[in-house]
């Protein structure tokens, strides 16, 4: 008999919400009421195409572990929401010609839509969208203190510039020199622009990575981003010139080996340098290149000699001095001693230029000691770690909260009486906090322009123009918007929040600005300090570097200025599980290669938990796998077997010793695996279950008929999980009290779990057919035995229209049926 999926599933939906159970109690404190669990997914940024199997992937994942975490016991929150702001949004609504303001009420009634039949235990409460004004106006203080506290700043920078998003990019968004998202190759642009002091905390991030339960591969690529790098600057005097080249080196047990200087093309010296017309060109060529094409065409080892020499401090012989743009300006010093014989990349560009090579190595502490008496070194630390490029000259995001004033340039006011002025900061004032949102106005023609200046030049005249906060003349607002990372650097804290509308106010503690006036915060202290920090945060390894090391720099900062009590530790994240991903067709399943499958229809004909129990069955969590349609049918069929076997009618209570067995090494086996995120593990664990299960359960056969009700308790309960419409609705039919999904998790005893069975093989003709797996006792009991080899689906194969002339029974041994 199949069971009706959508009757069923309709059904539970419903009630679920009516009833409310998967609402968080948030304001339980820990420790005194019950334990808290904030279950959370990496946040969502569909497109309104909308959920694919790949994304439902990760949701089921993390749906089945909360789930898992609530019948322990725990409050679990498990919130979902958003984030609809960014390039990729507003890319799609160009392609598909609609504002994208329009298109994102769209995609999320399609999204939510989506969601709500996956059965998760969603806290459907909490909702956040990022490009709701009652967000973004948080995002928007999230900037106004950074510039608060002096870690906002603007500069002229050679910044990424994506031609097709006509934007600039974080170097974070630029993979293997293209666009994180649409992977055009990205250039090189001079433009005034928004930062993020990230590199401030540049020490920190990297010390906390030890205090992180995190995969191993995302804590190598965190470390490697910040890149810190122990050396010493060295400095060489030139020749014929009243200048010194300092260079950056990780090596000065090389120094005698240095046959050469070569400085960035982009180096201020440079500029002092009387260049011929050949460096000349050079040079010009390089300031077009980005530091990601340099980087991938350094092979190549192009560069010019400058004519200029330098006289090496130990050895007080001249060497040349070159410009090449594999030194990147940005990094150490912006210039190298080149080391031919111990560096590749020296000696590549010393055979290009036929350059000396000369092999000597010396005792590097003996080296430093003989370069600090001439004055001549310093010992240093290096971050590879930039700061984030923050601002954005597109439409669709919270538009950057400052306002700037001519007049107040002119005469230098500082933004704040507070705060001293800070180089190329004079005029600029953030909005006040009470004025808060600046609402990004509804812009008709809101297409990227290229030209470098935001859509927002064309908003009303209105919005561009506001009043000064220092002098209350005339100002402007600023018209570039945020990064969307910015965006998602801070979600998690607001989501447990988000029905209180109307944060507390409070005085900021720690921070520069104690004793200004009181604040509203973004997130309710209490609820925070509750419910914080995530306790699992689950998603996939593309963020690595990203939006795991944006959020973690801004919850430093919130709790260095006193908005996060320090008590709640160092770190957003303290545990981290990375998943894998679904491969269709041999590719990893996105928009862009064209494999997508909907959940939709599968949801449809085989049912939300059918489409669960595939995904979770794929492969390991960590790992992911190959979707295939049999797949699917395969665990369709299977949840059919559970269903018949706990819909049979005459389950008594009645505990054969290999039932009792297998129950309980099944829980054990599941704590486990749920524990560690084996859900694979897991669900063929449960298989076996239903195996042995209905082995025993054989209809009509009296004395073996049962596994007990025990077992088809257990069995819903293990099931819930991950097939949660499922298991609610065994759970009715065999008596249970609304809901499974408030029970706790079945216990095991350790002492039941151990093997007290015999494997009592099974032949027919002599042939081996099969294994039974007994209790001592039940292995010995010869009419059992026969029955239940009778009743074994395999078995029964080979007794098919036939008979049975002889039985030979060894116990707890043997069963050999003579058949005819
Ligand atoms: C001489 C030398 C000899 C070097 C040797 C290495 C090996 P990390 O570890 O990444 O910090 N370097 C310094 N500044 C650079 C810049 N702006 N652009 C490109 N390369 C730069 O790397 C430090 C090493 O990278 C430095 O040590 C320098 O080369 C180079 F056998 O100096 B080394
Ligand atoms: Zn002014």
């Amino acid at each position: 008999m199949n069971f009706d999926h959508q009757k069923i599933e309709e059904k539970w939906r419903k009630k679920w919400r009516e009833t409310g159970i998967y609402r968080t109690n948030l304001s339980i404190r820990q420790a005194q009421d019950k334990k808290k669990w904030y279950n959370l997914m990496m946040f969502p940024y569909p497109s309104a195409e909308g959920l694919h199997v790949g994304n439902m992937y990760a949701f089921t994942g993390a749906d089945c572990y909360g789930r898992f975490k609530a019948m322990q016991g725990y409050e679990v929150f498990e919130p979902i929401g958003l984030d609809g702001f960014g390039i990729h949004s507003e890319n799609y609504a160009i392609k598909i010609g609609k504002h994208p303001a329009d298109q994102a009420k769209i995609s999320e009634k399609h999204f939510y839509e989506q969601l709500s039949r996956i059965g998760n235990r969603f806290n459907w409460d909490n909702r956040l969208e990022t490009y709701d004004p009652e967000y973004y106006r948080w995002t928007q203080w999230l900037f106004v203190q950074m510039f608060k506290h002096g870690l906002a700043y603007r500069k002229k920078a050679q910044v990424n510039w994506c031609p097709s998003c006509k934007t600039v990019l974080a170097d974070e968004q630029v993979i293997d020199g293209k666009c994180e998202r649409c992977s055009t190759a990205v250039g090189k642009r001079e433009n005034e622009q928004w930062f993020f002091k990230i590199t401030e905390y540049a020490q920190r991030l990297l010390d906390n990575i030890e205090k992180i339960d995190w995969p191993e591969k995302i804590k190598i690529s965190q470390r490697n981003w910040i890149g810190r790098s122990e050396g010493v600057e060295i400095i060489w005097k030139m020749t014929r010139f009243d200048l010194v080249i300092s260079t950056f080196t990780t090596r000065p047990d090389t120094i005698y080996g240095a046959t050469f200087l070569v400085l960035a093309p982009e180096l201020a010296l440079v500029n002092k340098l009387k260049l011929n017309k050949a460096a000349k060109e050079y040079v010009a060529k390089a300031l077009l290149k980005t530091e990601q094409q340099r980087k991938l065409e350094e092979k190549k080892k192009t560069g010019v000699d400058t004519g200029y020499q330098v006289v090496h401090p130990l050895t007080g012989k001249p060497i040349p001095v070159w410009i090449a743009d594999f030194v990147l300006k940005d990094y150490g010093t912006g210039a190298v001693m080149g080391v031919p014989a111990h560096d590749e990349r020296d000696n590549d560009f010393a055979k290009e230029h036929q350059l000396p090579v000369i092999d000597i190595l010396k005792d590097k502490e003996e080296i430093i000691r003989k370069l600090e008496k001439k004055g001549l070194v310093k010992r240093t630390v290096n971050f590879h770690l930039r700061d984030w490029c923050i601002s954005r000259q597109r439409y669709w995001g919270p538009p950057i909260p400052m306002i700037y004033c001519e007049e107040c340039a002119k005469r230098n006011t500082p933004e704040s009486k507070n705060i001293p002025l800070r180089s190329g900061m004079a005029g600029w004032y953030p909005e006040k906090e009470e004025n808060l949102p600046v609402k990004l106005p509804y812009v008709q023609d809101f297409k990227p322009t290229g030209d470098g200046r935001a859509p927002l030049a064309k908003a009303p005249r209105g919005w561009l123009e506001t009043v000064c906060p220092g002098c209350g003349g005339k100002a402007k607002r600023e018209i570039d918007v945020s990064d969307t990372f910015l965006d998602s650097a801070w979600y998690f804290l607001r989501y447990p929040s988000v029905s209180n509308k109307e944060t507390p106010r409070r005085k900021p503690t720690r921070s520069l600005l104690a004793g200004t006036d009181e604040l509203r915060l973004p997130f309710d202290p209490e609820i925070t300090k509750n419910w914080l920090p995530v306790d699992a945060y689950i998603g996939g390894a593309e963020h690595a570097v990203l939006h795991l090391l944006y959020s973690r720099f801004v919850w430093m900062a919130l709790s260095d200025w006193g908005y996060i009590p320090k008590a709640l530790g160092p770190e957003p994240f303290p545990f981290l599980y990375g998943h894998g991903l679904i491969i269709r067709n041999g590719a990893k399943m996105s928009k862009s290669r064209g494999n997508i499958v909907n959940p939709d229809e599968y949801i449809d004909k085989f049912g939300a938990d059918a489409l669960r129990m595939y995904l979770m069955f794929i492969g390991p969590y960590d790992q992911g796998g190959d979707f295939k349609d049999t797949g699917i049918v395969g665990m369709k069929r299977f949840l059919n077997r559970v269903w018949n076997l706990c819909s049979t009618p005459g389950v008594k209570d009645v505990h054969t010793p290999g039932v009792l067995l297998l129950r309980h090494k099944t829980v054990k086996k599941l704590t486990e695996a749920m524990e560690n995120f084996r859900f694979n593990v897991g669900i063929a664990n449960i298989m076996e279950y239903v195996n042995g299960l209905e082995k025993y359960f054989t209809p009509g056969v009296k004395e073996v008929s049962t596994p007990g009700v025990d077992s088809i308790k257990t069995l819903i309960l293990l099931l819930a999980p991950f097939a949660p419409y499922i298991s609610e609705e065994l759970w009715g039919k065999i008596g249970g009290k609304f809901s499974v999904h408030q029970q706790l998790y079945p216990k095991y005893e350790e002492k039941l779990t151990k093997n007290e069975t015999v494997t009592v093989v099974v032949q027919v003709n002599g042939k081996l057919r099969g294994r039974l797996e007994l209790g001592a006792e039940e292995g010995k009991n010869k009419e059992k035995v026969l029955t239940l080899a009778k009743a074994d689906e395999h078995i029964k194969q080979y007794l098919k229209d036939k008979k049975i002339v002889k039985e030979i029974f060894v116990p707890g041994k043997l069963v050999n049926l003579v058949v005819k």
